[in-house]
């Protein structure tokens, strides 16, 4: 390959809450960089996904849900990180769920739109439209709706149709040698990784509104005699919610503690010890200064 052809530049990847952005980021890459659960607002940072190919390095930006009605400091540092990620992309890659069209989407698209640059319309969850001939006319509305320099349906879950992605990509990117080493994956440190996966499990197993106001944070990561020492803080904002979180008899704290020690096994390809704690730090999640010492920063 001839130095001058090679690409390289950002991808965002911009939709409101769960519609299956981290989900397509981790089936680009063939590995888990960023957390997934089925609960919206998961995603709550700018994270790095990078596809390094001979011809080209492509790097995805998976971005927090824009969303509307949440006036929490949290809420408006996850607004300011995806508007920020969608401002310095190259292309941005809108995913939306195929056959809905909400005000939150359309609110999406008006931000893309002032920016300019091209727009790749990713139509995900197509494992749930039958029969598929239905996509035809959302795909015209979403063409009378703006100009998009792809459209794609696709299955992040089940991985269909992603191949073509990459490549369709590429297109827009500046002739450039690569950013990143070619071996890798991510702008993460394995603390930060470590931090999402706690946050992960606790986010699948608790109800509804007590996901927003946790948060992990990790003390120790440490390498000992062949292994991992691992210990996490899990923050709530009330007392209150202490128990909630470690559960009947702290089942459900052991629980969470399981299932994230064998992430992080496979993930760091060490034997983790993880301890858990909870601690309150009263109403982080609207709190600026808080928020900066719990590790989110744009
Ligand atoms: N059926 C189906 N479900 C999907 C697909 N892609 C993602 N999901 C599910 O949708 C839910 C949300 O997925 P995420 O990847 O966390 O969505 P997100 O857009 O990153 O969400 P936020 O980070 O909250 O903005 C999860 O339960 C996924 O398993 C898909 O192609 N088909
Ligand atoms: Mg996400």
């Amino acid at each position: 390959m001839n130095e001058s052809e090679h690409r390289c530049g950002f991808a965002a990847i911009v939709g409101r809450p769960n519609v299956g952005k981290s989900t397509l980021l981790n089936a680009l890459l063939g590995q888990k960089v960023s957390i997934v659960s089925p609960k919206p607002q998961t995603t709550r940072h700018r994270i790095l996904g990078i596809l390094t190919q001979p011809a080209m390095q492509l790097v995805f930006v998976d971005t927090p849900g824009l969303h509307a009605g949440g006036r929490r400091a949290m809420n408006r540092h996850m607004n300011r990180a995806a508007i920020a990620s969608l401002q310095d992309a190259d292309i941005n890659v809108f995913v939306v769920e195929a056959l809905r069209w909400t005000e939150e989407d359309q609110r999406v698209l008006d931000e893309l739109l002032k920016q300019g640059k091209p727009i790749a319309l990713v139509l995900n969850k197509v494992d749930k439209v039958f029969p598929k001939e239905r996509l035809l006319p959302f795909i015209e509305e979403m063409n009378r709706r703006a100009t998009f320099a792809e459209i794609v349906p696709v299955s992040a879950l089940k991985g269909n149709q992603l191949e073509q992605l990459p490549a369709m990509l590429a297109k827009y990117l500046p002739v450039s040698p690569p950013h990143f080493p070619a071996d890798q994956l991510t702008d993460r440190s394995d603390t930060f990784q470590a931090a999402e996966i706690v946050r992960e499990k606790l986010t699948m197993r608790l109800r509804q509104e007590l996901p927003y106001g946790l948060t992990v944070t990790i003390e120790q990561f440490k390498e000992e005699d062949g292994r991992l020492l691992v210990n996490a803080v899990i923050w709530v904002e009330r007392s209150g919610q202490k128990a909630i979180v470690i559960g009947h008899a702290g089942e459900q704290l052991k629980d969470v503690g399981r299932s994230a020690r064998l992430e992080m096994t496979e993930r760091f390809k060490l034997p983790v010890h993880l301890e858990l704690w909870v601690k309150v730090k009263e109403n982080w999640s609207d709190n600026e200064t808080a928020l900066r010492q719990l590790g989110y920063e744009n």
